[in-house]
C-alpha cells in the first residue's frame, strides 16, 4: 500500500514507558482505556476542550484498537472509506486521501497514525499497558486502575474505549493443545503475517471475518477446508480504487454527508428508501434488488424500509439472496449447504464480500457442514468431526468475539461499595443509555451495551458518545460537581426500552446471533445493542442532557 504524504508508520515501541522509570502511582484528571477511534478522540476533546490531564492506557503495542489486532488477510472495513473516519476536524477531512472504496486494515491504521500525529495525541498514550483491574474509592471519589506491569493510575473519571469486538472467542474444542500445526484467531493475527503456501488450512467460522478471509487463504494455500456451523448471507462489496472525482466530491460535500449520517438509523450517509417490499410489483422489486446487488455493500439493506421489521418483506429479500448463492455456486449440494435457512437476511450482522461464494467453485476448497457432522475434537493431525478426521497444517479460528460485554468485564471493574460489574451484569448488561451503569460513578463506557454501537457506522456512534461525555464532564466542572452516577430506575427503564426497540425489529429472531450473546456458551441471552436507530438515540441523549442530565444523580 502506498504511503500517504506526510505520514510515517508509527514506531510501535516509541511510546512505551517502562514501569521502573516512573513513580508507583500516576494521577490524572481522567483515564481512558483503549487507543482506537474512541480513545483517541476522547483524549483530544478532554484535553483541548476541557484542559484536562489525561492518560490513555492501551494494551497493544500501537494505536488503532480493532485495526491493531485484526490484521488477517482480507481484513477491511464494511463502511465505505469516505465516512469511516472522523467528522470533527475539517482540516483532517480535507488532507487525508483514502485509496479504496472500503479501507483495508493497514490503511485505517495509517489514517489513525496521521490523525494522532496531526493532533499530537501520542504523548498522552501509553502503549503495552494492559489494564487488569479498576476500583472506585467512594470516600476519595477516585478510580484506581492497575496494570499487568504493576503500575497504578488514579483519576476521578474513568472512560472505557475498549471497543465492542475486542475479546477473541476461541471455542473450547477438546484437543487444541495437542494440535501439531499452527493455529490463529483472526482477531489476534500475527503482525508478520502467516504464509499459507503449500499448507492444508482449516477455517472455522463463516461470519463477516470468515467471509473476508476464506477467498484470500484459498488463493494461497494448497487446500482450504471451511467448517461452517451456520450458513450466512453476503452481499458483494465491489471494492475498487477511489477516483479523483469522488475524492473531490466528498471533500466538497462533507457537511451534507455528516448531516445525512447523523440523521439516519445506522450512521451511514445513505437513506433507507421509503417504500415497502410489498408495495412494489415483483418485476420492479427484482430490478431494485439487482441494482442494489450490483452497487454492492451494506446499502443493500436500505433498498426497502421494512426488510428488518416485516417477516414477509424479509422472506422475499432473503429469497433473492438465496437465489444469488445458487447462481454462483456450481455444485448444487454445496450451494444448498451454503444457503441460510434458519434466519432472515440482516437479522445477524450482514457480511459483505469479495468473491466468497465463488471461492467454493475452486478445486482446492471443501465445505464441511458442521450441522451434519459436528466437531468432536482437534487431533494432533487436524480436526475430527463425527464423520471423519480432516488433516490440517494450519487452523484459523474466525469464530468472532465475546461481543460488547466481554471487553468491559475483562477489565475487572469494581464500583461503589465494592460491587463487581461482573455480578451486576450476570444476567446481562444493565446500563443507562449505554453510557453508565448504576453503582459505578464517574465511569463512562463509550459505545457500551444499550447504545447503537455495532448497529452503526462506528465512528459516528463513537463521536456522539465522546461529545456527550465531554459536554457532561464540562458541565459538571462548570457547576463544581464531582460525581455522576446513573440512577437505578433510569437504567431499568432504559433496559426495558432497549428490549422494546429490539422486539420491534426481526433482529432478536436470529437465535445464533452475537447481538444476543448466543455465540459464547454460558453468556446470558440478551439483545445488547440499541436497535431504535442512531438519530432517535442521539436525540434522547441530547434531551437527557438538556433536562439537567435526567436519570443521573450528580453531586
Ligand atoms: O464473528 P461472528 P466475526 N464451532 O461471530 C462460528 C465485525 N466485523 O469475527 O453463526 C463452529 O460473526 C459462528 O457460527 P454461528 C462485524 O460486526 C466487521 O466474523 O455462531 N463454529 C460464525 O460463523 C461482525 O459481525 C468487519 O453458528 C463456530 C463465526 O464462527 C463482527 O465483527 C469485518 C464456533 C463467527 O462469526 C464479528 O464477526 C469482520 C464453534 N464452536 C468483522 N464458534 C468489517 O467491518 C463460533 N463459530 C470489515
Amino acid at each position: 500500500m502506498a504511503e500517504h504524504p506526510g505520514t510515517k508508520p508509527f514506531t510501535e515501541a516509541s511510546n512505551t514507558r517502562a514501569a521502573a522509570d516512573t513513580p508507583a502511582v500516576h494521577t490524572f484528571d481522567a483515564l481512558i482505556i483503549g487507543a482506537g477511534f474512541s480513545g483517541l478522540y476522547q483524549l483530544h476533546t478532554l484535553r483541548e476542550q476541557l484542559g484536562m490531564r489525561v492518560r490513555v492506557l492501551e494494551q497493544g503495542g500501537g494505536i488503532g484498537g480493532t485495526w491493531y489486532w485484526n490484521r488477517y488477510p482480507g481484513a477491511r472495513c464494511d463502511s465505505e472509506s469516505y465516512y469511516y473516519c472522523y467528522s470533527f476536524d475539517k482540516r483532517i477531512e480535507q488532507e487525508w486521501t483514502w485509496s479504496e472504496r472500503y479501507p483495508g486494515h493497514a490503511e485505517i491504521r495509517q489514517y489513525l497514525d496521521f490523525v494522532a500525529r496531526r493532533l499530537d495525541l501520542l504523548r498522552d498514550v501509553q502503549l503495552d499497558t494492559k489494564v487488569v483491574g479498576a476500583q472506585y474509592d467512594d470516600d476519595a471519589g477516585i478510580w484506581t486502575v492497575d496494570t499487568e506491569g504493576g503500575e497504578r493510575f488514579r483519576a476521578p473519571f474513568l472512560i472505557t474505549a475498549v471497543g465492542c469486538l475486542s475479546t477473541a472467542n476461541v471455542p473450547a474444542i477438546p484437543g487444541l493443545d495437542r494440535f501439531a500445526g499452527q493455529w490463529y484467531h483472526t482477531g489476534q493475527w500475527p503482525h508478520e503475517g502467516v504464509d499459507f503456501t503449500g499448507k492444508r488450512v482449516g477455517q472455522i467460522g463463516t461470519g463477516s471475518t470468515g467471509i473476508q478471509v476464506a477467498p484470500v487463504i484459498a488463493e494461497q494455500a494448497t487446500h482450504l477446508t471451511v467448517f461452517q456451523r451456520t450458513a450466512n448471507y453476503s452481499i458483494p462489496a465491489r471494492n475498487r480504487p477511489v477516483t479523483a472525482q469522488e475524492i473531490r466530491l466528498t471533500r466538497d460535500n462533507y457537511e451534507d454527508i455528516w448531516r445525512r449520517a447523523r440523521s439516519g438509523a445506522n450512521g451511514h450517509p445513505f437513506t433507507i428508501a421509503d417504500r415497502s417490499v410489498h408495495d412494489v410489483p415483483a418485476d420492479e422489486r427484482q430490478r431494485i434488488f439487482e441494482e442494489a446487488w450490483e452497487r454492492g455493500g451494506l446499502r443493500f439493506r436500505a433498498s426497502f424500509r421494512d426488510i428488518l421489521v416485516d417477516k414477509g418483506a424479509n422472506d422475499i429479500t432473503s429469497d433473492f439472496l438465496r437465489a444469488k448463492i445458487r447462481a454462483v455456486v456450481k455444485d448444487p449440494e454445496m450451494a444448498e449447504t451454503l444457503t441460510p435457512r434458519d434466519h432472515g437476511f440482516a437479522t445477524k450482522r450482514p457480511p459483505i464480500d469479495t468473491g466468497y461464494f465463488e471461492t467454493f467453485n475452486r478445486d482446492n476448497v471443501r465445505l464441511v457442514d458442521l450441522k451434519a457432522e459436528p466437531i468432536v475434537e482437534i487431533t494432533e493431525r487436524g480436526l475430527r468431526t463425527t464423520r471423519r478426521e480432516y488433516p490440517l497444517d494450519i487452523l484459523v479460528f474466525a469464530t468472532g468475539f465475546d461481543a460488547l460485554t466481554g471487553p468491559l468485564l475483562k477489565l475487572n471493574i469494581t464500583g461503589s461499595g465494592g460491587r463487581r460489574l461482573s455480578d451486576d451484569w450476570s444476567a446481562g448488561p444493565r446500563t443507562y443509555l449505554g453510557l453508565q451503569t448504576p453503582g459505578f460513578p464517574n465511569l463512562f463506557t463509550i459505545t457500551g451495551p444499550g447504545s447503537p454501537s455495532v448497529l452503526c457506522n462506528m465512528p459516528i456512534a463513537i463521536e456522539q458518545h465522546v461529545d456527550w461525555i465531554t459536554a457532561c464532564i464540562g458541565d459538571m466542572r462548570a457547576q463544581g460537581l464531582t460525581r455522576i452516577e446513573a440512577e437505578r430506575d433510569a437504567a431499568d427503564g432504559w433496559v426495558r426500552h432497549v428490549n422494546d426497540a429490539a422486539n420491534a425489529t426481526l433482529l432478536p429472531q436470529a437465535s445464533s446471533s452475537w447481538y444476543l450473546g448466543a455465540n459464547v456458551p454460558g453468556k446470558p441471552r440478551v439483545f445488547m445493542p440499541y436497535a431504535g436507530g442512531f438519530a432517535r438515540y442521539a436525540g434522547i441523549c441530547d434531551e437527557v442532557a438538556g433536562d439537567g442530565y435526567r436519570g443521573f444523580a450528580r453531586s
